[in-house]
C-alpha cells in the first residue's frame, strides 16, 4: 500500500530541520510518511532554492536572489567544510531593475483625481479611438529613415491626435480606446521582441519606456473621461509586446480601481470580443491569424454574440498600413501607425502614411461616421498650441 501522504510545507520544513536536512535520516525516521527517498531529496532542493531551508553550509538564499547551484567540499567524515553558493546574478539584476521601475512609477504618477462626467451623452452610439501600432520606445534617425522618432515625439503625437479626435467626436455615452497591439516597441531589457528575438532600435532604458508608455495611457483615458461617461480600453497582444501588453491592462486596472467609469478588457486571449447593440467588435493584433480566417474564428469564439449581431468588425494592426476588406461575415480593418518608420522598415521599402482614426458605431445601423487626423495636421495643431 502507498504510504505517501501530503505533508504541508510548514510540517515538512519542521521535519527537515529536525534532521538537519539529512535525506537518509528523514527517510529512516519517517517511514510511516514516506516510501520514497527521492521525493524528499527533491523537496529539500526546491525549498533551498526558495530560501525556505538552509543550504549545507547554513547559508540561505535571500529574497531577490535566485539560486543557480552550490558546490560543497566535505571532509573525510562527510561533514561540510566549505560551500560556494552560486546565485543567478543576471536574473537577480533584472528583478531589481523591475522593482526600481515600479518604484519610480509609484513616485511619479499622481493618483487619479475624479474627472467631471459629461451629462449630455448619447447612448445609442459608441465612439472607437484606434491606436495603430504605437511602438512606444522606438528610435529613428531622420537622416537614415526619413523622420526622427523617439519616446517624447510618440507621447506628444499620440496625445495631440487623441485630443483632436475627442474634440471632434459626438459625446457618446461610451467610448472604446483600442490599442491594436505593439503599443511598446520592445519587450525586454535587451531591446528585443519576446519571441522572435529581433534586435530593435530603442530609445532609452526599458524602465523609462514603460514609465512613459504607461503614463500616456492615463493621459489618453483622462482626456476621454472628460467627454464620455464610460471609457473602455483594450490592449491587443502584439508580436513586439507579448509580455508588456498584459502589463498595460494590469496597470490601468490598478490605476483606475476607484473609477468605475473605466473598464479594461483584459482577457489574455489573442482575440477579444465586445458587443454594442447589433455590432460585434473583434480585436486582435493580426500576427497569428490571416484576415480571411477571422470571420470563422469570431463565429466560434463569440457564438452567443454572433446571432445577435448584424454588423461585425475586426480592428487589427501589425501591417502598419490602412486597409478595409469586406468578407461574407465580417469586415476586417487594419490601421496605420502614428510612429515614423524605424531603420528596418524604411530600408525594407515600407512607405505607408501616419494617421489615427475614430469610428462611430450606431447600435442599430452599424458604422455611421469616422474621423481621421494625419501627421501633417498633428504638426500644425502642435505649432498652433505653442
Ligand atoms: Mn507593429
Amino acid at each position: 500500500m502507498k504510504k505517501t501522504k501530503y505533508t504541508t510545507t510548514r510540517d515538512f520544513i519542521k521535519i527537515a530541520l529536525a534532521y538537519n536536512c539529512n535525506v537518509q535520516e528523514i527517510f529512516d525516521n519517517n517511514r510511516d510518511k514516506y516510501d520514497d527517498i527521492s521525493s524528499i531529496r527533491q523537496r529539500i532542493r526546491d525549498y533551498r532554492k526558495k530560501g525556505l531551508l538552509p543550504l549545507d553550509s547554513g547559508n540561505t538564499v535571500s529574497t531577490g536572489e535566485l539560486l543557480s547551484g552550490t558546490s560543497t567540499l566535505y571532509d573525510e567524515d562527510g561533514k561540510v567544510k566549505l560551500q560556494w553558493v552560486k546565485t543567478n546574478v543576471e536574473a537577480s539584476d533584472k528583478l531589481q531593475a523591475f522593482k526600481t521601475a515600479l518604484d519610480s512609477l509609484l513616485i511619479d504618477i499622481e493618483p487619479i483625481e475624479p474627472i467631471k462626467e459629461n451629462e449630455n451623452t448619447e447612448d445609442d452610439k459608441l465612439t472607437i479611438y484606434t491606436i495603430g501600432d504605437a511602438h512606444i520606445g522606438m528610435l529613428a534617425w531622420g537622416k537614415e529613415s526619413g523622420e526622427d522618432h523617439d519616446i517624447a515625439i510618440a507621447e506628444k503625437d499620440l496625445i495631440t491626435a487623441t485630443h483632436h479626435l475627442i474634440s471632434q467626436s459626438i459625446p457618446t455615452t461610451e467610448c472604446f480606446i483600442i490599442d491594436v497591439g505593439d503599443y511598446f516597441h520592445s519587450d525586454n531589457f535587451e531591446g528585443k521582441t519576446a519571441r522572435g528575438g529581433n534586435i530593435l532600435d530603442v530609445d532609452g532604458r526599458y524602465p523609462k519606456v514603460l514609465e512613459i508608455g504607461l503614463r500616456i495611457t492615463t493621459e489618453l483615458i483622462n482626456l476621454a473621461l472628460g467627454k464620455h461617461s464610460k471609457v473602455r480600453w483594450r490592449s491587443a497582444i502584439g508580436n513586439h509586446n507579448e509580455h508588456s501588453a498584459i502589463m498595460i491592462s494590469a496597470f490601468i486596472k490598478a490605476y483606475y480601481r476607484n473609477e468605475p467609469r473605466v473598464i479594461v478588457h483584459d482577457t489574455p486571449n489573442m482575440f477579444m470580443y465586445h458587443i454594442f447593440g447589433k455590432n460585434l467588435i473583434g480585436v486582435t493584433h493580426g500576427h497569428t491569424a490571416k484576415a480571411e480566417a477571422l470571420g470563422d474564428i469570431m463565429a466560434i469564439d463569440a457564438k452567443e454574440y454572433w446571432s445577435q449581431s448584424e454588423y461585425r468588425y475586426w480592428y487589427t494592426g501589425h501591417i502598419h498600413h490602412q486597409s478595409v476588406k469586406e468578407f461574407r461575415s465580417c469586415v476586417v480593418e487594419t490601421f496605420r501607425t502614428l510612429a515614423s518608420k524605424d531603420a528596418w522598415h524604411s530600408s525594407s521599402g515600407y512607405r505607408s502614411g501616419q494617421s489615427m482614426k475614430s469610428i462611430v458605431l450606431h447600435k442599430d445601423f452599424g458604422e455611421i461616421s469616422r474621423t481621421t487626423v494625419g501627421i501633417r495636421q498633428i504638426r500644425q495643431i502642435q505649432k498652433e498650441i505653442k
